[in-house]
């Protein structure tokens, strides 16, 4: 049941500002970061001193270009506190996702960034047109994950009643939307999917058994075809919602019902759009690799996060009367990491669980589909020369000890198909690890 389209705004003051205050605003924010950050941080110091940039030399936003990048390994380099910018006593909240091998990344949060980030959801879930009336279903999954607290704390302050059922049993999660009269739900839009087709096959008609208006999806890439099904399945509005571990978790930009792009909470974060080659900042329009600047965050801040992203920013005016600038869908990544069920992989972590395997070869290949709506992983790997002449139960034993491990290191179950030495095909220059035969529809 689509809800009448509202344009209601949580916090107007910011999100409505004009682009001068916006501009002063960031200035101002920005200084005290940068101030911050050199004065607390050993790396930022060390890094601001090998360019020659001094905090005062930061004095309008075009000086931002001057600042060090941050990486997603220095944040695993840094594990688990070095890039803290206050003392651990004031750390209330610690969020993660995964890093570029076996060890996680981590981000401390003070309260007054736990509250900053709730408000960022809030400002969300206002724009899918959620009130205290309404009723939250959040089955993104609760833990380090952002996706479940993130939700569950912006729909709390906004005063919704918030259904904790974090993901999977879809059965349940449909008798919950159904019995409860759920009016939003917010989760990954692949698994919106899945609880649309599973309600259809159970014998729902989601227009006069459910009463959901709207929703709030993200946390992986999808597309206008994807909204279209959604919509059609559940028929309700489904928008689109974005964020990252290390920045804020969902709501650092968020699309409103005008659907035409996420607007970025610039009042906490500067977006910037980068060349990932020359590493130059590119006009609003461009398409290039999305980098944030946080200028609240007091546990951890970043200063110009490459977020490998790739995505468009656009300043044009918004019929909804907000005026920060918006982010287009992100149509890529500019390293390789995957989203496979929602959980961050690098084709790195599967490395290193099978080098730490005896009869395991590094040699191996990906193979990413999606079947149902759900997504599949298939790890092919050679098994060594030593290994191929031993018994089938050794096999057996090779292959349950690569799914084990990549269970715990990765998050996710893959299927595991041992090959015969020198099958996988070698390659001259980058080798191939990945076949993604997902089709985004
Ligand atoms: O995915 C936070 C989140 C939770 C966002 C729930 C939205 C909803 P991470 O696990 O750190 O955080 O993964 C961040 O996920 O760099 C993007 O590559 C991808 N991503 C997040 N939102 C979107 C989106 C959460 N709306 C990484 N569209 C990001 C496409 C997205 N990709």
């Amino acid at each position: 049941m689509k809800a009448p389209k509202t344009h209601a705004i949580y916090n107007p003051e910011y999100e409505c500002m004009s682009r001068d205050a916006m501009t002063a605003l960031q200035t101002e924010r920005l200084r005290q970061v940068v101030r911050h950050e050199y004065d607390h941080v050993p790396i930022y110091r060390a890094r601001m001193d090998a360019k020659g940039v001094r905090p005062e030399d930061i004095r309008t936003l075009d000086d931002l270009r001057h600042l060090p990048f941050t990486e997603k390994t220095d944040l695993r380099d840094q594990f688990p506190f070095g890039l803290f910018a206050v003392p651990k006593k004031d750390i209330v909240r610690i969020q993660g996702s995964s890093g570029t091998t076996g060890k996680p990344i981590v981000a401390g949060y003070t309260q007054h960034d736990v509250d900053v980030w709730a408000e960022m959801a809030a400002r969300a879930l206002t724009a899918a047109g959620c009130t205290a009336e309404d009723i939250v279903q959040v089955s993104y999954g609760y833990g380090l994950f952002t996706g479940g607290l993130g939700l569950h704390q912006g729909a709390s302050l906004i005063g919704a009643m918030t259904v904790p059922m974090s993901s999977g049993n879809t059965q349940r999660q449909i008798m919950m939307l159904k019995e409860l009269g759920a009016t939003m739900l917010c989760c990954t839009p692949s698994y919106a999917i899945y609880i649309g087709e599973t309600a259809r096959e159970m014998g729902l008609d989601p227009h006069t058994d459910l009463k959901l208006k709207a929703g709030c999806f993200g946390a992986e890439p999808w597309t206008e075809e994807m909204r279209m099904r959604l919509e059609q399945l559940l028929d309700f509005d489904a928008c689109d919602i974005y964020g990252l571990t290390e920045i804020a978790g969902p709501g650092v930009s968020f699309e409103c019902l005008e659907k035409n792009g996420m607007h970025v909470n610039e009042d906490h974060v500067i977006p910037e759009i980068i060349d990932p080659v020359t590493e130059e900042p590119l006009p609003y329009g461009s398409s290039g690799e999305l980098v944030f600047t946080t200028i609240t965050k007091q546990g951890m801040p970043m200063l110009r996060y490459r977020t490998h992203d790739i995505c468009r920013l656009d300043a044009s005016p918004c019929a909804c009367g907000r005026t920060t600038v918006r982010m287009g869908r992100i149509t890529g990544r500019t390293d390789d990491m995957l989203i496979i069920r929602g959980v961050n992989v690098f084709p790195s972590q599967i490395e290193s669980v099978l080098v730490s395997v005896k009869g395991a070869a590094p040699h191996y290949l990906l193979v990413v589909d999606r079947e149902h709506s759900t997504d599949s992983l298939e790890v092919q790997v050679e098994i060594d020369e030593s290994g191929f002449s031993d018994t089938v139960a050794d096999l057996e034993h090779i292959r349950n000890e690569i799914k084990d491990k990549i269970k715990s290191v990765v998050g996710i179950s893959a299927k595991i198909t041992l090959v015969n030495p020198h099958t996988i095909p070698r390659s001259e220059g980058k080798a191939k690890r990945v076949i993604d035969k997902r089709k985004l529809v």
